[in-house]
């Protein structure tokens, strides 16, 4: 069969069922090949899914979706999973607004059993899912598919746990390329190399249960008479396998490149029943070898040539992680207190040059987000001044750590707090537009929202001064460096509001990044005659409440501007604190709406709601009640009508 026209036209798991291998090998070079040509048009995730090709069409072989449920831990490399199910001929789209979603959703397809995007839970999910169809008195296979980097998260660990206690039929996949976005760290990594390398095991343990499984009327009693003995092979061979002992048939490892050994493993483990671990082994970025030679690089990339691959774009302003990156390792050069924890994003949040510079100072903990926090609470407590960096929407994960550990014993941590706001082509799972709502009212936190590079600097200085916790919230993107300030060295003893353009209708309180298109809103309603005063918010909390209320008491009218959804934000706080005022204010408040973002360029998303430059002078004009809203006009989504 013409295999790329089926890909094109639509390919479903049951067409599988006729291939022969060849055909099934011929199929995953194609797979492989439109991965390639796609994400390097339209970013995503390539390393991860170049990884799991084989894995993903044996997995469809053996498993009948979507009565069969497969659950994706992350969900970042489903990819093929996508285009196995009937969507590749959409799969140009992925990622872009109104196209395919860069990770399962449940609303886009029926093979899709569960909406991910953050890390670990898998196997939890899996779980309850299974424990349904028993109720139900159903028969259906669960499968989660995980990788040796979510495996790190506690939740695996918390559902292994109950999964080695309940008996119930469920299949883990532990996808193991020996790699989170980085190289994978911790001592469960170090348990999987030595499982990996154990050949001679393998051979007996996989052989053993396979081999027995396949004669009729002998599988599950009679494989399960033999632990004993393959308790000790285990002993005698591999110490401590973790997964047994936790009450989990473990098999493998397996070459999760071979189709036909990963088939054979996927029927064993479906014929073992109960709580069953199947290991396989996996090279991240496999097929494309500037992805094979730097699977880090290749995680999450953003479009490139396929010939040249990814470009490093030194002359490009800095984005803020690096601003936050470089400046970090001038602070650690200076003071010995400073360490960094990072939930295995170093890249990501900028830490590569630290990494290097200071691999002493930091703590990257495995995809760990409450773990992190607890452990700098521990190190600030002891005299040590830890920096937390988390992105927006992976801190949520930490909500309790950071209330209880750190906020209420007032411990100076700093939480550089990366990617808040908006994200865009990672739709709902990565928008980082809760965090202003998930800590505004945490007692004791110092809340902070650079609107360029300099500022964020600046701030990294200041708080090194604050007598307690802090909150530093910087979105993704370029920072700008305003010259003037790259050459501010001394320690600010304060940071508060500053008005950043004069005006008499209008009091607009702009948080971090909103700043600069509030200001190019107001500077385009000056010509209108709407005089817009735009105060750079900069201290989020607590707040400095002086420069608001002289400006208020002069324009009667605030807006707050915030890259957060409006529910409990920074919007909330000014409306408590305007009860105060002692005279009538109006207040609107502008950012996210009450709702899931979903994916698309940022700044597609921006506009759709009304949060571009233009789109904030049409609703400060409006406001303003100087221009009538014109018949035609839309309003942004989300706005109250
Ligand atoms: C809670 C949470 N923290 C961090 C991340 C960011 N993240 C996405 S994929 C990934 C690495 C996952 O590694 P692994 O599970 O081994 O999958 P691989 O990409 O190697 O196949 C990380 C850290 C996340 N998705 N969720």
């Amino acid at each position: 069969m013409n295999i790329m026209k089926t890909i094109e036209e639509g390919i479903f798991p049951s067409d599988l069922n006729n291939m022969k291998p060849e055909e099934l090998e011929q199929l995953c070079s194609m797979l492989r090949k439109k991965i390639i040509n796609t994400v390097s048009e339209t970013g995503g995730h390539l390393a991860s899914n170049l990884g799991i090709i084989e894995l993903t069409v044996a997995l469809h072989k053996v498993f009948n979706a979507p009565r069969d449920k497969i659950v994706w831990d992350v969900g970042h490399q489903t990819y093929v999973h996508k285009m196995l199910t009937g969507r590749g001929n959409r799969f140009e789209s992925l990622r872009q607004k109104d196209g395919l979603s860069g990770f399962p959703k449940r609303d886009e397809s029926e093979y899709d059993t569960f909406d991910s995007g953050h890390s670990s839970n898998s196997i939890s999910v899996a779980l309850g899912m299974a424990v349904a169809r028993d109720r139900e008195g159903l028969n259906n296979s669960v499968v989660a598919v995980i990788g040796d980097g979510a495996m790190t998260g506690g939740m695996a660990f918390e559902a292994l746990n109950n999964a080695g206690d309940m008996n119930t039929d469920i299949i883990i996949v532990l996808n193991d390329n020996a790699m989170s976005i980085s190289k994978n760290r911790g001592g469960l990594s170090k348990h999987l190399a030595k499982l990996r390398t154990s050949d001679r095991y393998k051979k007996l343990k996989t052989g053993l249960k396979s081999g027995l499984g396949k004669i009729p009327g002998v599988g599950q009693g009679v494989t399960k008479g033999l632990s004993t003995m393959r308790d000790m092979v285990k002993y005698l061979i591999v110490p401590g396998i973790m997964f047994e002992e936790m009450g989990l048939t473990y098999m493998g490892p397996v070459d999760g490149h071979n189709v036909a050994e990963m088939v054979e493993a996927l029927e064993a483990a479906k014929r073992a029943g109960g709580p069953v671990l199947v290991h396989c082994i996996t090279q991240k970025g496999r097929g494309y070898s500037l992805s094979e030679n730097s699977p880090e690089k290749y995680h999450g990339v953003g479009p490139f040539n396929t010939e040249i691959g990814i470009e490093s774009n030194v002359d490009n302003p800095k984005t803020f992680s690096e601003v936050f990156g470089s400046k970090l390792c001038a602070m650690a050069t200076r003071d010995n207190r400073i360490t960094v924890v990072t939930a295995a994003m170093t890249d990501g949040t900028g830490l590569s040059r630290f990494a290097r510079q200071f691999p002493e100072k930091i703590y990257d903990v495995g995809i760990a987000e409450e773990h992190a926090v607890s452990f700098a609470a521990g190190m600030a407590l002891c005299g040590m001044r830890p920096f937390v960096a988390i992105y927006s929407t992976f801190l949520q994960r930490a909500y309790d750590q950071i209330l209880m550990d750190v906020c209420m014993q007032n411990l100076p941590v700093i939480f550089a707090i990366d990617r808040a706001g908006i994200v865009g082509e990672d739709g709902e799972t990565h928008q980082g537009i809760f965090d202003l709502s998930y800590l505004m009212h945490m007692p004791n936190l110092t809340i902070l929202a650079p609107s360029d590079g300099a500022e964020l600097r600046r701030m990294m200085d200041y708080a090194m001064i604050v007598d307690g916790p802090v909150a530093i919230r910087y979105p993704k993107g370029k920072a700008s460096m305003p010259e003037e300030s790259i050459s501010v060295t001394r320690v600010p003893e304060q940071i508060g509001p500053e008005v950043r353009v004069e005006g008499e209708d209008l009091t607009v309180l702009a948080v971090g990044k909103m700043t600069r298109r509030c200001i190019k809103a107001a500077e385009a309603l000056k010509e209108k005659g709407i005089s817009v005063e735009v105060i750079d918010v900069r201290k989020v909390k607590p707040l400095d409440t002086e420069v608001i209320e002289r400006s208020a008491r002069k324009t009667h009218h605030i807006i707050t501007v915030e890259d957060n959804v409006t529910s409990g934000g920074f919007g909330s706080e000014v409306e408590d604190l305007a009860e105060n005022f002692g005279f009538a204010v109006k207040i609107k408040k502008i950012g996210w709406p009450d709702e899931f973002i979903p994916h698309g360029k940022q700044k597609e998303l921006e506009e759709q709601y009304g949060l571009d430059a233009l789109g904030l002078a049409r609703r400060f004009a409006r406001a303003s009640g100087k221009v009538k809203a014109s018949v035609t006009e839309t309003k942004p989504e989300g706005e109250e009508k």
